[in-house]
């Protein structure tokens, strides 16, 4: 094996291995070669070269699961979970595993799975696998297709994946949903994709409205002031990492109640795939933004020609902000007249409230408080770089997290040294906390 492709093996299985552990099915695809971008070693054996990577989904974990004669078995049970989306904010939501989002499941094209469901909520739920062509029994809709799955009751689920592409599992009821009730469910082609690609990350879209002083979603509200990727909001999403001149694929899922225009920097894309599974090249076209719309999944991808740490966000401009209500407790800002200095000193107390340290660096003018309108972002961006520190943050300029807020992410495109930086700090927790800022 080369040195080059026997540390992408490496990479591969850093990057699959998530908060929770790596699955089987991972450790299984890691252990195979995996082609490098580019001219590098042809493999052994062109069945396992066809194979694709396994989709990484930062902050979430993957599904493990065990076999049983030709069936891949997964066991997964719906739970309330406690979420923390914010350095400053813990939810009470509902998902799978003790997760929220749902953790990750990865099969084959092909594969016959069966998943072994157990209710663990207070209340009556189902699991519908979105987007899968599967026999009506299996659809998991209440009443319609199957018996609502009682509490401490357990379900079976059990078809072929005889699809490709990026589908999802949720609960089959709209309040549940808006609780978190959602995951990945990835199923890899049988021959991967052309071109290929080295990188290949999933994020999963939602909203949640938190009422101030409360920890537990609002379902029935119409406005949102919480916006996750993979269930946690910026600067707490763990940044992408990309070698440079790799290929990367985002997959992009929504299921809430808004639609998301997800914007890269830096960069242009092509959409190769939806909720249906991989569209014909003819089809692709240059782009840098992609409407998600509700229970749709988009899937992207783009050569990482330029090195620098690039935005991916959703671009409403309220899904680009945190909650600034939750930490003002139980006032409220003086919206109807915005140039009062009541409304100014609230939100300097506010910043200076928060139960962590924080830095505000963007400088105000001296006559700040005469302009109508004033303040708009001032006040608002927080740096807690070291909150938030991890070694995907590694390197990143000084105050970095100030200018991450609510729906966003990055692509951090690194050339070899500072990427293979990154692999070392992974593998060694001891020096994670020590800080470095480029100045
Ligand atoms: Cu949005």
């Amino acid at each position: 094996m080369s040195g080059t492709r026997r540390r992408f093996f490496q990479d591969a299985a850093i990057f699959g291995a998530g908060l929770l552990g790596m699955s089987e099915s991972l450790q299984a695809q890691n252990e195979k070669p995996m082609r490098m971008h580019g001219a590098h070693a042809a493999p052994a054996n062109a069945a396992v070269h066809d194979r694709a990577l396994p989709m990484v989904t930062p902050d979430l974990a993957d599904l493990p699961h065990e076999m049983d004669g030709g069936v891949k078995v997964f066991h997964l049970a719906a739970e309330p979970v406690k979420r923390k989306i914010a350095p400053f904010k813990t939810i009470d939501a509902w998902g799978y595993n003790g997760s929220c989002p749902g953790p990750t499941i990865q099969v084959q094209q092909g594969d016959r799975i069966r998943v072994v469901f157990e209710n663990r909520l207070p209340e009556s739920t189902s699991l519908h696998w979105h987007g899968l062509e599967i026999p009506i029994e299996q659809d998991g809709v209440p009443y319609i297709s199957q018996k609502p799955v009682a509490p401490g009751e357990k379900y079976v689920y059990e078809f072929t994946v005889h699809q490709e592409g990026t589908f999802f599992y949720h609960a089959h009821s709209a309040m549940q949903e808006m609780m978190g009730q959602i995951g990945f469910f990835v199923a890899h082609p049988e021959k991967d994709y052309k071109p290929r690609v080295d990188h290949d990350y999933g994020l999963i879209l939602q909203e949640w409205a938190v009422l101030p002083s409360n920890t537990v979603p609002n379902t029935a509200a119409m406005e949102f002031n919480w916006l996750t990727f993979n269930g946690v909001s910026a600067p707490m999403t763990t940044p992408l990492l990309a070698r440079l001149g790799s290929r990367v694929r985002l997959r992009i899922l929504n299921l809430g109640m808004d639609h998301h225009p997800v914007h890269l920097h830096g960069h242009q894309f092509v959409v190769t795939g939806t909720e249906g599974g991989r569209a014909p090249e003819s089809t692709w076209y240059p782009m840098n933004t992609v409407l998600v719309g509700v229970a749709q999944a988009r899937m992207v991808e783009f050569e990482a020609k330029y090195p620098g740490a690039w935005m991916i966000h959703c671009h409403l401009p309220h899904h680009m902000m945190n909650s600034m209500m939750d930490l003002l407790r139980d006032r409220q800002i003086q919206t109807a007249d915005q140039t009062d200095m009541k409304a100014m000193s609230q939100m300097e107390s506010l910043a200076k409230s928060v139960p962590f340290e924080h830095v505000h660096h963007a400088p105000i003018a001296a006559n700040a408080e005469s302009v109508p309108g004033f303040p708009q972002d001032a006040f608002m961006e927080m740096g807690m770089d070291e909150v938030v520190e991890k070694p995907e943050t590694y390197g990143l300029p000084k105050n970095w997290s100030a200018g991450m807020m609510g729906m966003m992410t990055m692509i951090r495109v690194l050339p070899e040294k500072d990427y293979d930086a990154i692999l070392a700090r992974k593998k060694a927790p001891s020096t994670q906390s020590e800080h470095h800022h480029e100045s």
